[in-house]
């Protein structure tokens, strides 16, 4: 890690901590390489809405459990949908960074894994299909600079904010349910991901 120094609320919500440039150059290979070699036997796929309406982003996971989304609904599970095998081990490199950068008594139980291509984007929504919301997110960005967007959990105005490669950004307190999305990527801005585009990786406490 580059120096473990936050900038608390750059969103104006308290609980939001951001580590800019958290993970080196070198870190952010070793990290990619890592993900991209999980992702052989826990392939991207496309979820759906419950509605039946693809996602723009691409998804795996790793660790014990990781979110999903079917017609059946959103919920965490053990196995990836499309080949019913258990999720690779989540990399220790994000367990070091979980327990350096949140302090939380526990270990993360599920890591989502996003892929943003060409014009992915994911709407405003919380994340609430954790079982305890009380602890963190930790979200870990590699790749193209993203447009974060970010409001209260109550409504009324957004913000937005760049999540470039190697940003690390923590969700705790108040800022734990509020409302974010992605509203697009800066093509080209980083060269690191194979294809182009943005892997974000969010380690969470799902139960
Ligand atoms: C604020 N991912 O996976 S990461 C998600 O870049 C998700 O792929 C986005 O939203 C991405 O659910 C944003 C930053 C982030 C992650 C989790 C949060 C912000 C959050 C949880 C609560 C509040
Ligand atoms: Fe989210």
């Amino acid at each position: 890690m580059n120096r473990p120094v936050f900038r608390e609320t750059p969103t104006g919500l308290p609980g939001f901590r951001l580590w800019p440039d958290a993970l080196d150059a070198a870190a952010q290979r070793a990290l990619l390489e890592q993900v991209l070699t999980a992702a052989e036997t826990a392939p991207f796929y496309r979820p759906v809405t419950p509605g039946g309406r693809p996602f723009s982003v691409e998804m795996t996971g790793l660790g014990p459990l990781a979110w999903v989304s079917d017609r059946a609904g959103y919920r965490y599970q053990p196995t990836h949908p499309v080949t019913g095998r258990p999720w690779p081990l989540m990399p220790q490199a994000l367990l070091d960074l979980w327990d350096v950068l949140t302090n939380w008594p526990a270990p993360p139980d599920a890591c989502l894994v996003n892929l943003y291509r060409g014009e992915a984007r994911m709407g405003l929504h919380q994340d609430r299909d954790e079982a305890d919301l009380t602890a963190p997110v930790l979200s870990v960005s590699l790749g193209d600079t993203a447009v974060f967007r970010i409001g209260a959990a109550e409504g009324g105005k957004t913000r937005t904010l760049k999540l470039a490669s190697g940003d690390v950004c923590a969700l705790t307190g108040p800022a734990r349910l509020a409302r974010h999305g992605i509203d697009r990527l800066l093509a080209g801005s980083s060269q690191l991901v194979p294809g182009g585009g943005r892997i974000n990786l969010t380690l969470r406490r799902a139960r």
